[in-house]
């Protein structure tokens, strides 16, 4: 056949055209599998990658090179920093007031649109494995074994599709055997796969594996600078919350300090002290006796010292940071093993994978522990992402992102459309580096936790690249306005400062536009909110001097 040249191109177009139509289903699988290993309370600067002040402790060797091999995002937010309300927006892509899980005592409607529900649908396979902390029996996943509640770091309990189970051993371990199980063996291996792995580690009360119960014991964990903060300059709510190592770290409850300091008796015969160790109890009188064994010395020489004042709080900060770290440890192996699981199976080269933890935490920073503040270290959140071919290894990203993203940029990753209802925006493109006009020039948060535990006000504010607001609106109207230029740590509160009167009035606006483009008006009128909301205002403690 004489075929004219310039008829060539189209002649050959057609004929990929049909010998990709002719193609078996399977083809359309190139499409990557997602492995998303989400983490409980890791603040970034607990993570080596992110050079924070914990850095020079090296805590993540593992995670550093997923780091290396990917993109970390250097401005990573959660729209409201509590466990089950962040992942009910990784769940949905919306934010909490449109997802309905506002705060812990809410229950998720697993009957809504969520992400994995849509994945499925567009012929992936999915699992999840660990915490969930959305209450009711996961909905969109293929398998799954989820914590019940908080979940235990030994022995735990799993809820099933056939109902509840006891693993033992210790849970980051129980959790990764579980995902490596069924990569290896229990997945569809004609389709690509969604999997998420999410631990309990490092959440409160910071049980290492027993392997790590010495870790880190020949150093002192650097203090952070903020250690002492007396938040003089702060409005009200920071000084009455109730999450200070100083007042409200319990010696026994958080930090296992044997209070009936009787050292005579084999450890697994002691009647521990306070019932809340619910961990305690479920631990085998070996694993008992290895926890005893290794604590046991050292709360003698805490009791023979005799601490107290700012000794005592520098005390309780190293054994509180020492175990969040050796908690993080045991995560930081899981990284391991599911990559080289991944490079076993030969997926690593067409498997995406991700590191992120529901928010961030502070560990000793303003004097505190827990979470849920707008401050930067519980609003930042790790998000690093390693895409095999598309993310620049080593790279780093400054876009202000949210987990309010993550379900938008998973459907992308997967080809799949983003419905309209969403409110994030993927991340592809960032992964990509394909970005051209700025991502984001704000992020929104909103908080609405109180009271409860830690009894931190309700609050919502703006973040730029540059500035900070937040409106404590359920006192009357306090607000706080940062520099995060000048005052990374956020310790003198610009809002009544002339000087930044414009920026002020521009964050306002910002707040306000935020509050209509999300269309969250929640904080409009108390009397409108459900009502367990209805709780008695406290009255806030006058500011030091005043
Ligand atoms: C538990 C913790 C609190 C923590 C909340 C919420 N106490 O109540 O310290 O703030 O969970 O955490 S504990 O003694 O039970 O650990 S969240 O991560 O689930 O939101
Ligand atoms: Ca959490």
């Amino acid at each position: 056949m004489n075929v004219p040249m310039r008829l060539l191109p189209l002649l050959l177009n057609l004929g990929l055209a049909f010998v990709a139509a002719a193609l078996p289903a399977a083809k359309a699988d190139d499409r990557p599998n997602i492995l998303f290993i989400f983490t409980d309370d890791h603040a970034p600067h607990a993570i080596g990658a992110y050079d924070g002040w914990l850095k020079s402790v090296n805590p993540t060797p593992e995670i550093d090179k997923l780091a290396a091999d990917g993109m970390l995002f250097v401005n990573s937010f959660c729209t409201n920093s509590i466990c089950g309300p962040s992942r009910a927006v990784i769940q949905t892509g919306k934010h909490s007031h449109k997802n309905g899980f506002m705060n812990n005592g809410n229950s998720f409607d697993w009957n809504q649109q969520t992400f994995p529900k849509i994945l499925q649908k567009a012929g992936y396979q999915t699992a999840i494995y660990g915490k969930s902390h959305l209450k009711g029996n996961p909905q969109g996943f293929d398998d799954w074994k989820v914590l019940p509640g908080q979940g235990l770091y030994y022995n735990p309990d799993f809820q099933t599709p056939e109902g509840k189970v006891t693993i033992q051993g210790y849970c980051t371990d129980i959790v990764t055997d579980l995902a490596v199980e069924w990569l290896s063996e229990k997945r569809d291996k004609e389709k690509p796969f969604m999997l998420m792995v999410q631990h309990k580690a490092p959440h409160r009360n910071w049980m290492p594996a027993l392997r790590h119960l010495s870790l880190y014991d020949d150093i002192d964990i650097p203090e952070p600078p903020t250690l002492f903060d007396h938040y003089e300059d702060n409005a009200p709510p920071a000084r009455f919350q109730e999450m200070e190592i100083d007042r409200h770290m319990d010696l026994n409850y958080d930090l296992f300090v044997d209070l009936t300091a009787d050292y005579s008796q084999p450890a697994s015969q002691k009647r521990q002290d306070k019932s809340a160790w619910a961990n305690m109890k479920r631990m085998t009188a070996e694993q008992m006796e290895a926890w005893r064994a290794y604590y046991g010395p050292r709360d003698k020489e805490f009791h023979d010292a005799n601490l107290y004042g700012e000794d005592l709080v520098r005390w309780k900060f190293q054994r509180y940071a020492k175990n969040y770290l050796r908690c993080i440890k045991g995560v930081d192996e899981s990284v391991a093993r599911l990559r080289k699981t991944l490079d076993d199976l030969g997926l690593a080269d067409n498997t995406v994978v991700i590191y992120s933890a529901d928010q961030g935490f502070y560990v000793g920073d303003h004097g505190w522990f827990d979470k849920r503040w707008m401050y930067e270290e519980s609003l930042k959140m790790p998000f690093i992402c390693s895409w095999p071919g598309v993310t620049k290894p080593g790279s780093k990203n400054h876009d202000l992102i949210q987990n309010l993203d993550y379900a938008e940029t998973f459907l992308d990753m997967a080809g799949a459309s983003i419905p309209d209802d969403m409110q994030g925006k993927s991340l592809v493109p960032l992964l990509k580096g394909e970005q051209k006009e700025k991502f984001r020039d704000a992020i929104y948060y909103h908080y609405y936790e109180y009271p409860s535990v830690h009894m931190v006000a309700r609050h919502n504010g703006v973040r730029t690249d540059d500035f900070k607001l937040i409106h404590f609106y359920q006192f009357g109207d306090e607000w706080e306005f940062y520099d995060l230029r000048t005052d990374p740590d956020e310790l003198t509160n610009q809002y009544n400062n002339p000087y930044y009167a414009d920026e002020v009035a521009m964050m306002k606006k910002k707040l306000k536009e935020l509050e209509d483009y999300y269309d969250d008006h929640s904080d409009d009128d108390m009397a409108e909110m459900p009502k367990d909301w209805q709780q008695e205002v406290r009255k806030p403690e006058p500011k030091p001097g005043a």
